[in-house]
């Protein structure tokens, strides 16, 4: 399936997976861009020991080519930043901030750069900086979101810039890959679909709350700080829900959430962890191999819009 995208990035069909903090490791990234996709290892608010290893695992399970994610607030963006480049990375998605700071020295080094952005506005901020392409993430997504659904956003963005535009946010099969196509993406991230494959390392339990969730099983915290994050609806998400109703302060709410995703997809608390997760979590419910996953989507695409010219 040969897209602007997978030409781009050299792969064989169009589709990212998600660098999800404290999820998207090695050997997921790995089995997903030997299935064709393009893997992405998450940087996380982890330090550049901890990415350089990472990066060294996927590099002993694959050939292909894969990405890093990194996840700009994060304390250890300047190193990360600095790894990606002494590491040879073909492809940096980045999330939560702009790229700019770091857009002169990836570029020099070769690197395709994709910021993950929630509104036209930002995305044409970073054309302007050299993105290669953007992905525009819904916030049907898991995690931290903006404030526009996917279906709006993708063909606003497509009529807002000139580079190729990757959909995510609610994308889970192959009538979400078909409709993004629709809309004008010439490429998809999904994160959430891949937590319930079998070579993602995130705790039974996480898996298992995805695999059993309805459509409105999750709910988005930190509205009134204007950080929100969504995720599956928990003990945790009720005390601080609860928290923001009294007023209470940013600091005093994310005392709830310190260290809480690790929590779910490390340790398997999914009560007061954050299992952060998109809307779609609703239709997932069976575990496939990346491989299974990636085949089955393609194939099922083909079958929907396959000839038509919807996608190049
Ligand atoms: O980054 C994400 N999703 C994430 S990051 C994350 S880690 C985390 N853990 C605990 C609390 C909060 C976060 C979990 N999920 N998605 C990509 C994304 N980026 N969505 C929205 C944005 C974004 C927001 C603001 C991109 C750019 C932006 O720019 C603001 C500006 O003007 O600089």
């Amino acid at each position: 399936m040969k897209t602007k995208i997978s030409q781009m990035l050299g792969i064989k069909y169009p589709i990212l997976q998600g660098g999800m903090a404290w999820v998207s490791e090695a050997n997921m990234a790995a089995a997903v861009s030997n299935a064709g996709g393009l893997g992405i290892i998450a940087a996380a608010n982890a330090p550049a020991s901890w990415l350089r290893e990472q990066i060294k695992i996927a590099k002993a399970l694959t050939n292909m080519p894969f990405g890093v994610n990194i996840m700009i607030m994060s304390p250890y963006a300047d190193e990360v930043a600095k790894v990606v480049v002494e590491e040879n990375i073909k492809v940096v998605t980045t999330g939560a901030g702009s790229p700019k700071k770091y857009m002169n020295i990836w570029k020099d080094a070769g690197i395709k750069v994709i910021p993950v952005i929630a509104s036209s506005a930002m995305a044409q901020k970073v054309e302007k900086q050299g993105a290669d392409a953007v992905i525009a993430e819904g916030w049907e997504s898991g995690g931290h979101i903006g404030q526009i659904a996917t279906m709006a956003l993708v063909p606003k963005v497509v009529d807002s810039v000139k580079i190729p535009v990757i959909a995510a946010g609610g994308i889970g099969d192959e009538r979400g890959v078909a409709a993004a196509f629709m809309l004008g993406a010439t490429g998809v991230q999904m994160g959430t679909r891949f937590i319930a494959t079998k070579e993602c390392q995130a705790h039974r339990n996480y898996k298992d709350r995805i695999i059993k969730a309805e459509d409105t099983d999750t709910v988005v915290t930190g509205l009134s700080a204007s950080k929100p994050v969504r995720a599956l609806k928990n003990t945790m998400t009720n005390k601080y829900l609860e928290l923001e109703k009294t007023g209470a302060s940013f600091e005093e709410l994310e005392l709830l959430t310190f260290e809480s995703l690790k929590n779910a997809s490390e340790k398997g608390d999914v009560v007061s962890g954050s299992v952060m997760a998109g809307q779609i979590s609703g239709i997932i419910n069976s575990e496939l191999s990346c491989k299974e996953l990636i085949e089955k989507i393609i194939t099922g695409t083909e079958k929907l819009i396959g000839g038509k010219g919807f996608y190049e």
